[in-house]
């Protein structure tokens, strides 16, 4: 293979992702406090729980805080340059809003770094991936507070300060654009969806986002070498029909999310967004300092999630309801859904990737991406494994077009698959919603020995990476 075949780049950042709360499981271990995830035992769509219940397969979820030794070292085996998992900042501040971090909490941390650091892999960090402290979500409603930028500044310089020297990509939100959809999960907002009024919903929207900058401003004191990037869930949006209406209206759905990055990397509100918040009535208090930090310190690089594109009309009889990530679309009559109803569209990434690099003109990385399926464990000569020929499909074609991406002249940063081992979805709370390349044999009651198979998807995306994408099939 002669490498003017190969259409990755040297340097390209091939890896995969997960977060703390859906694998570390040690819940209570360590001098862990309670997540908001500890009390969402069944995923998005219940209402939290007032504690914490045996049912929820998070409190072990895939046992990472004891076997990361062991994962880290299956990732290295598939070629893995960079790993991206998220900090639980309740290991760190386990209320949210001490004085002083909890060393156990850090300690652990520094042992996944060494493990990395082992193996020559790039740690790519993720400082709030739905996770936060439940005591902010109790006590202070979450990002509705504008306190909760204070005791986040002060969890990221503890942050910046012990790691800074190690870890060059940070992320400081994961899906910040999601908080309008899932209040709880996102933003840590206690009030009950349907009685949160738009004006509380955007100024903890507003808070995040300085919470976001003040993120990047320290890292430039405290670790200048860092390169922090915000992350958003991208979901492109197109027009049902060519009818000018629905384009303008697939427009303005997409601006929803299209908000977010304009603000991490312009450094202020657009005038769509202040329109869109004028005839929603909200009132927001933003001070001069916001502006200042907002404007000062914007993000090196962009990232984001991808799974799934949607449909947008502005005709109300032509509107029907479909999956999307977080958040629902009208669905795209030609394209085919997973079984948990998420429609496939491998072009929607090169479009993205293109919309954003014309927009931002910022490097961007893919930190999730990847198909959620039932898997059958099977033994081959012996050796259980799953034959996840859909999910070597799925991530096939979709990194066919991040190469012709890179062809269009897009700047992509790198690549990391969602769930690069099994974990537990943040949807559904379930395990048997997979994504890995190593089967964790756990099930949705909970059972199983948290044994690690390597699926067929394993050597196949070892191979895409040792060929800098050479072997893809196109
Ligand atoms: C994103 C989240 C992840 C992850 C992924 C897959 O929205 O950032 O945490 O879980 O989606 O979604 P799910 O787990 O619902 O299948």
């Amino acid at each position: 293979m002669t490498s003017t075949a190969a259409p990755f780049p040297e340097g390209f950042l091939w890896g995969g992702a997960t977060a703390a709360n859906q694998v570390e499981g040690a819940f209570a271990e360590g001098g862990k406090g309670l997540s908001i995830q500890d009390v969402m035992p069944h995923g998005l769509m219940s209402p939290p729980t007032d504690g914490p219940t045996d049912d929820n397969l998070k409190q072990v979820a895939i046992d990472f805080y004891h076997r990361y030794a062991q994962d880290i070292a299956l990732f290295a085996e598939m070629g893995f340059r960079t790993f991206r998992f998220s900090i639980a900042w309740s290991r760190i501040f386990p209320l949210g809003d001490e004085a002083e971090p909890n060393e156990e909490g850090l300690a652990f941390y520094d042992r996944v770094l060494d493990q990395c650091e082992k193996h020559g892999i790039e740690p790519l960090v993720t400082i709030s991936h739905y996770e936060t402290p439940l005591h902010l979500a109790r006590t202070y409603d979450g990002w509705v507070n504008r306190e909760l930028i204070g005791f986040y500044e002060r969890y990221v310089r503890v942050l910046f300060g012990r790691y800074g020297h190690r870890v060059r990509y940070w992320l400081t939100f994961n899906e910040i654009n999601s908080v309008l959809h899932a209040p709880f999960m996102s933003g840590a907002i206690a009030t009950p969806k349907e009685q949160l009024t738009a004006s509380d919903l955007y100024q903890a929207v507003h808070h995040e986002l300085v919470a976001s900058a003040l993120a990047t401003k320290v890292a430039r004191e405290l670790a200048p070498s860092a390169r922090i990037g915000c992350m958003v869930l991208a979901m492109p949006v197109y027009p049902l029909t060519p009818d000018p209406d629905d384009v303008l209206a697939a427009l303005q759905t997409d601006r929803t999310n299209l908000a977010f990055g304009d603000i991490h990397v312009r450094g202020e509100y657009p005038g769509y967004y202040l329109r869109h918040l004028r005839e929603a009535g909200v009132e927001l208090t933003i001070t001069d300092e916001d502006r200042a930090l907002l404007a000062e310190h914007t993000v090196d690089f962009v990232s984001f999630s991808y799974y799934v594109s949607v449909c947008e009309t502005a005709d109300a009889s032509a509107r029907t309801t479909g999956a999307g990530n977080i958040f629902p679309g009208v669905p795209n009559p030609h394209l085919q859904a997973s079984a948990w109803g998420w429609q496939i569209d491998p072009v929607g990434l090169r479009i993205v990737l293109n919309q954003f690099w014309d927009r931002w003109r910022k490097p961007l990385f893919i930190v999730e991406n990847g198909l959620g399926a039932k898997d059958e464990l099977v033994e081959v000569d012996g050796v259980p494994t799953v034959l996840d020929d859909d999910r070597i499909s799925y991530l096939n074609d979709h990194l066919v077009q991040v190469a012709e991406a890179l062809a269009d002249g897009v700047d992509v940063m790198g690549y990391t698959p969602w769930g690069c081992i099994d974990l537990v979805s943040a949807s559904t709370a379930q395990l048997s919603k997979r994504y890995g390349f190593v089967y964790v044999d756990r099930d949705d009651d909970g059972s199983g020995t948290l044994a690690r198979y390597r699926k067929k998807s394993f050597g196949w995306y070892q191979e895409v990476i040792a060929s800098r994408g050479a072997s893809l099939r196109r």
